[in-house]
C-alpha cells in the first residue's frame, strides 16, 4: 500500500478534476503491475495496472490507494475491470468521497466474491487525497500557503525589492511543490510588483498547472509574463462584479479564463473564490501571496497547509510583512497550525505546517 500511495503521489497536480490514485497488483510475493492515474484523471490506476500484469492478474491481489470507482463515467468502473481480470483480493486505503462511488465499489467487489479490506493506511490516504476529498465534500480546493520571508518574517522591503530572498536551492524546491498543485494563484499585488510567470521550471513538467490570479478590477500589466503566455499556459482572473469591460475584453483575447466572484468590502470573497476554483475542477491550489491574499484565505480559515522558507537576513520593521493585518486581539483566534516537518533546505530553512481541525 506505501508503494501505491507513492505511485499515486506522482500524479498529484496533474490529473484534476480526478484524485491521484496509485494501484499495485502482487501475484505470489511479486509486483506484477503498477498504475497510476494519468494526466487530466484518466485512464485510471486500476487498467494501468491490470494492462502490466495481463494473464498474472488472475488470482492477485489488488492493492489500491482510493476505493476502485463503480460508476459508469468517462471511463468503464475499475471494480468491474479487477473483477474481469480475475483478481482475488482488493487491499484499499479509504473509500472514495464521490456519491456515484461512496462504498459501491466495494460493495461490487464483494458481490463478485472478492474478498475486500479496507482502511489500509488510510491516514495517509486521507492526506493525499485531502484535495480530491474537500471539492467532493465541502466544493472548495486544498490551500497550501507558501511563504519565502526573511528571519523577521518579512517578503520584501520597503520598495518592494524581494529577489531573491531564499537561495536557489529553496527556489527549485518551490517549483517542484507548484508542480504537485493543480493551480499556482496570487493576488493583483504580486503580479504586478513581481510580474511573475508562475509555472514549473527545470524540472521537465509535462502539464503546467493553471496560474490564477486574483484581482478585483483586472488591472494587470498587459505586458508582463502573464500575459505573454496566456494564450499557451492556462491563466485564470478571479475577479469581482463588472470589471472594466475593455479589460476584459483584452484579457479574453489574450486566452485568459475570466471567473467572476463575490466581494466582501472591497475584496474578492475568499470562500466564494475557492468555491469558484472547485467548481472549475481545481483539487489543490498553491497560493504565493501576496500579503492580502494571504490574510484574506486566513481569516476565513481557509489554509490547510502552509509552507515556509525561512532565509537568513533581516528586512526590519518597514518592509513588507509576509501576511496583512488580521485584526486579532488576543491570541485565542490567532489561525494555529501543527508543525509537519522541516528541513534544511541550501542555506535556508523549510518548515511546513497542517491547518488544526479540531
Ligand atoms: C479509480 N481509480 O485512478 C481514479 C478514480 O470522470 P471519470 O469517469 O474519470 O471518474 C472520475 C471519478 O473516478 C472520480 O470522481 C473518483 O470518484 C474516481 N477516481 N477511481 O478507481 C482512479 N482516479
Ligand atoms: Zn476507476
Amino acid at each position: 500500500m506505501a508503494l501505491a500511495l507513492s505511485l499515486g503521489r506522482r500524479g498529484q497536480g496533474t490529473c484534476w478534476p480526478n484524485p491521484s490514485v496509485g494501484c499495485v497488483i502482487v501475484r505470489d510475493g511479486r509486483v506484477v503491475g503498477r498504475g497510476w492515474t494519468q494526466p487530466g484523471g484518466r485512464p485510471h490506476a486500476e487498467p494501468i495496472a491490470l494492462a502490466q500484469a495481463g494473464e498474472a492478474a488472475q488470482g492477485a491481489t489488488a492493492y489500491v490507494s482510493l476505493e476502485p470507482c463503480s460508476h459508469h463515467g468517462k471511463t468503464p468502473p475499475c471494480a468491474e475491470a479487477l473483477i474481469e481480470a480475475g483478481i482475488a483480493r482488493v487491499v484499499s486505503a479509504i473509500e472514495d468521497s464521490d456519491p456515484r462511488v461512496a462504498g459501491q465499489g466495494f460493495a461490487l467487489l464483494r458481490e463478485a466474491g472478492i474478498d475486500v479490506v479496507t482502511g489500509v493506511l488510510a491516514e495517509q490516504a486521507a492526506r493525499d487525497h485531502a484535495g480530491f476529498f474537500l471539492k467532493t465534500e465541502q466544493g472548495r480546493p486544498f490551500v497550501t500557503l507558501k511563504l519565502a520571508s526573511s528571519f523577521d518574517g518579512r517578503i520584501a522591503t520597503e520598495t518592494g525589492h524581494s529577489q531573491w530572498i531564499t537561495g536557489p536551492n529553496a527556489r527549485r524546491a518551490v517549483h517542484a511543490m507548484r508542480a504537485r498543485h493543480d493551480a499556482v494563484m496570487v493576488g493583483a499585488g504580486t503580479a504586478r510588483a513581481d510580474d511573475p510567470s508562475l509555472t514549473v521550471r527545470d524540472l521537465g513538467v509535462e502539464r503546467q498547472p493553471v496560474r490564477v490570479v486574483v484581482s478585483r478590477h483586472l488591472d494587470l500589466p498587459l505586458m508582463g509574463h502573464l500575459a505573454r503566455t496566456a494564450s499557451k499556459i492556462p491563466v485564470w482572473l478571479c475577479h469581482g462584479p463588472h470589471p472594466d469591460p475593455d479589460r476584459a475584453r483584452t484579457w479574453e483575447g489574450l486566452g485568459a479564463r475570466l471567473i467572476p466572484c463575490a466581494l466582501d468590502d472591497h475584496h474578492v470573497e475568499a470562500a466564494d473564490l475557492l468555491h469558484q476554483l472547485g467548481q472549475a475542477g481545481l483539487t489543490r491550489v498553491f497560493c504565493e501571496g501576496g500579503s492580502a491574499l494571504a490574510a484574506s484565505l486566513l481569516e476565513s480559515d481557509l489554509v490547510d497547509e502552509l509552507v515556509g522558507f525561512t532565509a537568513g537576513l533581516t528586512i526590519g520593521a518597514e518592509g513588507l510583512s509576509a501576511i496583512g493585518a488580521l485584526g486579532l486581539d488576543t491570541l485565542e483566534t490567532a489561525p494555529r497550525f501543527d508543525l509537519i516537518e522541516t528541513q534544511v533546505v541550501g542555506g535556508d530553512i523549510l518548515h511546513r505546517w497542517a491547518r488544526v481541525t479540531h
